[in-house]
Parts: C-alpha cells; structure tokens; sequence
C-alpha cells in the first residue's frame, strides 16, 4: 500500500513536471508556468528532485504495477538476489511481521522478537494457518504435519534475535509461532501466509 502510494507520488511529479516544462516552452516565466499547473488541480508542492523517503520496499510482486509506467522507482526496489539472501522477521503479540512473497532458494531469516513474551518462528508448507492441522489449545500440529513443517527457531525472549536458514521451493507456506500458553500464539494471530513465487520477481 505505501509502495502504491509512492508510485502515485512519483508519477503524480513526473506529470507535474512535464506540465512544467511545457509550460515553460511558451513562457520563461517560471511564475506563469507554476500558476497553470496550480490550475490544473495538480499538487505540485514537491520538487521534481524530491529526494523522498528512502523506504525499504518489501519483496512484494505487484502485477497491477505496469513496471514500465514507473521507471523511477524501480531503481527504490531492493534486487530480488538481496531480498532472498536475507529476510527481515518480526515476531509481537500478535503477529508475524515479513515479506509475504519470497523468490526460491536458501533463504536467512533475521528473526527478531519485539514483542514481550517469548516467541518463536516456524515454517510449514500450507495455504494458511486455518488449513493446517491443529490441537485442542489451537497449535499447529507438527506431529501430523510431517515433511510438511520446514523447521523453526529455538524460543527467543523479548528482544532476543537468530538468525536460521530454510531452502525454500516455491509455493505457499506459513509462518507462525507455535508457543501455546493456554491458547495457542499461532491462534491469536501469530501467524503469516507467505508465498515463495516459482519466478523471479
Ligand atoms: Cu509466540
């Protein structure tokens, strides 16, 4: 969503900036130039050389993206090699913070917990959390899983970080923290549907 947000800022200035210079091709008035776009409803408020927000944009493939209609802000998209190298995790109460699309391949995980209870990050091959097999208290359960569950951290306490690596194929696959206290984190929400794309992003 932010990255469609910055898409529309740049092409919003990219068009603001060829009102501009058109304009000024029958005037060398800067002043009259900037009125007209004004008139037009644009905002031109930023500069063509607005430096922005030097955003980290997540590893999303966006189809409804035409990529060549946005040239400027390919060059803001982090290499797919890079993302798959290294993934940034987040664990809180209660959620599972990561790209959701991933390219194939050994995958790092940066796991972090930033939440206050201990945690953990487990991957299984499946659609979502709601299609896996569960125990009573609402955890995955593993047993029946089998080949299907990828592998996970050790627990980690509030703040604590690892770092572990899965080779992931391509297809769908949550992330979820299987710690169950009562109920189960996975079922407060602790868990994510991610997909690992069978081509290059
Ligand atoms: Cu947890």
């Amino acid at each position: 969503m932010r990255r469609s947000a910055l898409i529309a800022t740049v092409s919003t200035v990219s068009i603001v900036a060829i009102l501009a210079l058109s304009a000024c091709g029958g005037s060398d008035d800067a002043t009259t130039s900037s009125d007209s776009v004004e008139a037009e409803g644009e905002t031109p408020q930023q500069p063509e050389s607005d430096p922005g927000e030097p955003e980290i944009l997540v590893p999303i493939s966006d189809p409804g993206m035409p990529v060549s209609e946005a040239p400027v802000v390919t060059d803001a998209i982090i290499p797919a090699e890079q993302v798959a190298e290294a993934v940034e995790v987040s664990l809180v109460e209660w959620a599972v913070e990561s790209p959701i699309e991933l390219i194939p391949g050994v995958i790092t995980f940066d796991v972090t917990n930033d939440g206050d209870f201990p945690h953990h990050f487990a991957i299984a091959r499946g659609e979502s959390y709601e299609t896996l097999p569960q125990l009573a208290d609402g955890s995955i359960d593993e047993a029946t899983l089998g080949a299907d569950f990828v592998g996970r951290t050790s627990n980690m306490q509030s703040g604590g970080t690892e770092t572990i690596e899965f080779d992931l194929e391509p297809g769908n696959y949550v992330f979820f923290c299987n710690i169950a206290t009562g109920v189960s984190h996975a079922a407060q929400g602790q868990v994510l549907s991610v997909t690992v794309a069978d081509v290059a992003l």
